[in-house]
């Protein structure tokens, strides 16, 4: 296993759209290994590959508060959405910043796992989110996206002066996340 980098805001990588997955061997298997290492090394409740610079259609998510129910999203599409919610979110691609953002309360989604075998789930809460916006990755779009240009930009530059001094990103007492 290994742990990858993460991409951050407003790096133009983020904003590819992913193809979809059509080989379903080891190497996809690999990618999932790593994907989980790198998301729980980095405390979130998920992660899309496009994050970790690998673009194709794959998430991985665990909201357990145990840290032990790792789903796989392979090739997602949602098939069902309804209830309006906003929801305080945050991203490991946009570190210490955290917006409201208009989501769905209830989703019903079709996905693959690593063999290939599709799977269909409802889901809520704080789950439903956390597809919504990994999903949201895999076409390019982040949560900033949802806010003013005004703040965006200024998000994107505080993020760029950090990096610049090579500051580290701290993600203590982030939303919704152990
Ligand atoms: O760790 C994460 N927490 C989170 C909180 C509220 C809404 C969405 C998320 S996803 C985020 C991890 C991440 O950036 N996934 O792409
Ligand atoms: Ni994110």
């Amino acid at each position: 296993m290994a742990k990858l980098k993460i991409l951050h805001f407003p790096d133009s990588r983020l904003r590819q759209k992913c193809p979809k997955v059509e080989v379903f061997d080891t190497n996809l298997e690999k990618v999932v290994e790593d994907m989980l290492e790198t998301m729980y090394a980095e405390n979130g409740i998920g992660l899309a590959a496009i994050q970790v610079n690998i673009i194709k259609r794959i998430i991985v998510i665990d909201i357990s508060p145990d840290r032990n129910e790792p789903l796989i999203l392979i090739n997602p599409e949602i098939q069902d959405k309804k209830n309006e919610i906003e929801f305080e979110e945050g991203c490991l691609s946009v570190p210490g910043f955290y917006e409201k953002v208009n989501r769905y309360n209830n989703i019903t989604f079709k996905a693959q796992l690593p063999n290939g075998e599709f799977y269909t789930r409802d889901v809520d809460g704080l789950l439903a989110v956390c597809v919504q916006h990994e999903i949201d990755h895999l076409n390019g779009k982040l949560f900033v996206d949802y806010i003013s240009s005004l703040k965006r930009d200024r998000i994107a530059k505080k993020i760029q002066k950090l990096e610049a001094e090579g500051k580290k990103f701290e993600r203590k007492n982030v939303p919704y996340s152990i």
